[in-house]
């Protein structure tokens, strides 16, 4: 059932169909890989003569794909890309330098914008992709659909400062689509659409959100239809996919690795496996503008340390009193807010850690050192 997706991935060479001839705009081979002047800008002149860029497509124990002007291929791990500093290592979406004559790994180039979530079970970050333009929050109009889970989706992609659409999928098994389209009022900047994932003529209302150079991750649960989307806007079945279980419309986490698919005509779509857990860390940027107009009304609370309980003169209670806020949304505010404060506490132990111990081996080490020079 969970085939490797990447023994499907059609690899993109010189003339290969994956990537187009032609376009609306023409763009070269690397800006349909979505190079833009902010990585070109990172080049200094002399890597610009030696060096090749390659995308990273996906990223497997021992070697990573990568795709150039030359087409893709793949790249060893090897030990100046395996980095101890989880977030230097190379994620799905990544930009490197590779030597043109020879193919070494130079470096990789800054990214504009990364994804990370706290890896469950684990005291550390993990890196989900990079260099993403637009998010495409995948839900389905079943038991899916969740409010709380959109706004924790919607936090990720503001803090990385990317855009977030939001794709309601299984429109077509659902009679009335009211009770998922209107909870959605409070969200006027959040552009949604329906569709059959199924049907690629639904599918290509989302091609106005995938335009060409720009790369577009589909996030959501297991089972929500993000590998059917990417099949239906490809136009091949690049990606397998399995039904649903039938009692609670969980999925069966299909997909199991990250990757890049170039589109025919129009970007890069990163399909991901569904994620269990989505922990949120380093993310209080994005919590406020997912939250903006909360923290507008606790600004106008009578008392700076209000916890907007019971406190007299409480704007948010009052906004929720006048039913102008959803109390759950303020629910999960703080629950966010915790969650994330919990997190970046774990981080900062674990580096403090981390830093200790460093300084332990390093005094062994020295004091091994002496002793060998005064012969002991
Ligand atoms: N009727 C209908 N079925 C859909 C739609 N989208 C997806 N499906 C079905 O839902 C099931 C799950 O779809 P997948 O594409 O595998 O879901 P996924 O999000 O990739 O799941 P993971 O890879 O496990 O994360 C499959 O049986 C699809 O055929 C839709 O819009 N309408
Ligand atoms: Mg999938
Ligand atoms: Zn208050």
């Amino acid at each position: 059932m969970s085939k490797s997706l990447i023994s499907r991935r059609p690899r993109i060479g010189r003339g290969s169909s994956a990537v187009p001839s032609s376009g609306e705009r023409q763009l070269s081979a690397l800006q349909r890989l979505g190079w833009k002047p902010f990585f070109q800008q990172q080049l200094s002149l002399a890597e610009l003569s030696d060096c090749e860029p390659v995308r990273v497509m996906a990223v497997h124990r021992s070697q990573l794909e990568i795709a150039g002007e030359q087409g893709e291929r793949s790249l060893a791990l090897v030990p100046a890309l395996a980095s101890e500093d989880i977030e230097q290592r190379p994620t799905v979406g990544d930009w490197l330098l590779v030597e043109r004559a020879g193919g070494k790994f130079v470096r990789r180039l800054e990214r504009s914008s990364l994804f990370r979530r706290m890896a469950p079970g684990a005291r550390q970050l993990q890196l989900i992709a990079a260099n993403v333009d637009s998010v495409l929050i995948v839900s389905s109009c079943n038991q899916d659909f969740n409010l709380s889970r959109i706004e924790r989706y919607l936090t990720l992609v503001r803090e990385a400062g990317c855009r977030p659409y939001l794709v309601l999928t299984k429109a077509d098994l659902c009679a009335d689509t009211s009770p998922y389209i209107e909870p959605l009022e409070p969200y006027r900047d959040l552009p949604v659409a329906l569709v059959n994932g199924l049907d690629p003529d639904s599918a290509a209302q989302l091609r106005q959100w995938c335009l060409p150079g720009e790369t577009i991750a589909l996030l959501g649960s297991s089972g929500v239809g993000k590998s059917t989307l990417l099949n239906s806007l490809s136009g091949n079945q690049l990606a397998a996919t399995a039904a649903i279980r039938e009692d609670d419309s969980k999925g069966r986490h299909t997909t199991r690795h990250r990757a890049l698919y170039p589109l025919a005509d129009g970007g890069l779509l990163l399909d991901s496996p569904g994620m269990r857990e989505l922990g949120l860390a380093n993310v209080e940027a994005g919590l406020a503008a997912t939250f903006d107009e909360i923290g507008v009304l606790a600004s106008q609370c009578r008392f700076s340390d209000c916890r907007h309980e019971s406190e007299p003169g409480c704007a948010v209670r009052g906004a929720i009193d006048a039913g102008d806020l959803d109390e759950r949304r303020l629910r999960n505010w703080r629950k966010l807010e915790r969650e994330v404060e919990r997190n970046n506490r774990t981080l900062a132990e674990q580096r403090a850690g981390e830093r200790a111990l460093g300084q332990f081996y390093r005094d062994v080490q020295s004091h091994a050192r002496e002793r060998k020079q005064r012969g002991e």
